[in-house]
């Protein structure tokens, strides 16, 4: 399947792996890469000479190219963007805002950007910016997201910009990637799914979690203050809500999700942690290495576009 995406990145098959905070590091960037998808490090929220570190570590893991995902809520989203460039890394997604600032620093030391968008709006202000692709993301995602779906979103993306669309959003097998690309998009990202991955240094609470999830298991927090989240149903969102409903403002209530999900991730407090999650949680059966899942993904794929 070779799509502008998969010409566009070199990469074997049109499936990216999604920047996830705390849970995109090099074990998993590089396993996703060396699959023959495109991995990517999570900047997150963390300082510049970690993500520096965490790309020189995945370089001895894989010669297969890999990209960095920037996120621009970060307090160090400026030293981040350096970092990338001084590393040579060849492809920058951005999430959780508007990149504008960045693009020409990038765009002119040869960098491939893509911005992850949720309207139409920034996905055109991004094209005339110069990006390389979109990623549309679908509110089915995990952790920050934007009103649309992904169903309603990427086709009226698609129809609003020259660039090629990537579509994300409660993707987590071949039917969502040839769905997808039957709305145009000529590339996934995929995030819930490769937190399950063996690969992924994720605590093993935090899979099972996942594993074990239902269709309605996810909830969203922060919509009042328009920086919805959506994670996993636990103690942590129950306290959220009733806080979120004190009329709590939105720098406490963030600094709760920030430092939970860390809880979580490493600590495997799936109960009083942020268990970030997508919709398609409730689809996940088991763990397995990043290969596996995605030629399992690949081949559904195949064989259903095939038959169209
Ligand atoms: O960025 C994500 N997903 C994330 S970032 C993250 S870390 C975090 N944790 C807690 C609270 C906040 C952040 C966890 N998950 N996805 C990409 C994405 N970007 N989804 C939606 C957007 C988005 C939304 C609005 C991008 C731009 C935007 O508007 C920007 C503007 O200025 O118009």
């Amino acid at each position: 399947m070779r799509t502008r995406i998969t010409e566009l990145l070199g990469v074997k098959y049109p499936i990216i792996q999604g920047g996830m905070a705390w849970v995109a590091e090099h074990h998993l960037a590089a396993a996703a890469s060396q699959a023959g998808g495109l991995g990517l490090i999570g900047g997150a929220n963390a300082p510049g000479e970690v993500v520096r570190e965490e790309i020189r570590k995945a370089r001895e893991l894989t010669d297969k190219p890999f990209g960095v995902n920037v996120m621009l809520m970060s307090p160090h989203a400026d030293d981040v963007a350096k970092v990338v460039v001084e590393e040579g890394i060849k492809v920058v997604t951005t999430g959780a805002g508007n990149p504008e600032k960045y693009m020409d620093l990038w765009k002119s030391a040869g960098i491939k950007v893509i911005p992850v968008v949720a309207s139409v709006a920034l996905a055109k202000r991004m094209e005339r910016y110069g990006a390389d692709a979109v990623v549309a993301e679908g509110c089915e995602s995990g952790g920050h997201i934007g009103e649309l779906t992904t169903m309603a979103l990427v086709p009226q993306v698609v129809d609003a910009v020259e660039i090629p669309v990537i579509a994300a959003g409660g993707i987590g097998d071949g039917r969502g990637i040839a769905a997808v690309f039957m709305l145009g998009a000529e590339a996934v990202q995929i995030g819930t799914r490769f937190v399950v991955s063996r690969e992924a240094v994720v605590h093993e609470n935090y899979k099972q979690r996942i594993i074990k999830a239902k269709d309605i298991d996810t909830a969203v927090t922060g919509r009042t203050h328009g920086h919805p989240v959506r994670c996993l149903r636990n103690q942590m969102t129950r306290e959220y809500v009733k806080l979120e409903a004190e009329g709590k403002s939105f720098e406490e209530l963030e600094y709760l999700t920030l430092g939970t999900l860390r809880k979580a991730v490493q600590e495997g407090d799936v109960a009083g942690g942020t268990v970030m999650a997508g919709q398609i949680a409730g689809m996940i059966a088991k763990e397995q290495t990043c290969q596996e899942m995605i030629e399992e993904m690949m081949a559904q794929a195949q064989g259903l576009l095939g038959r169209i």
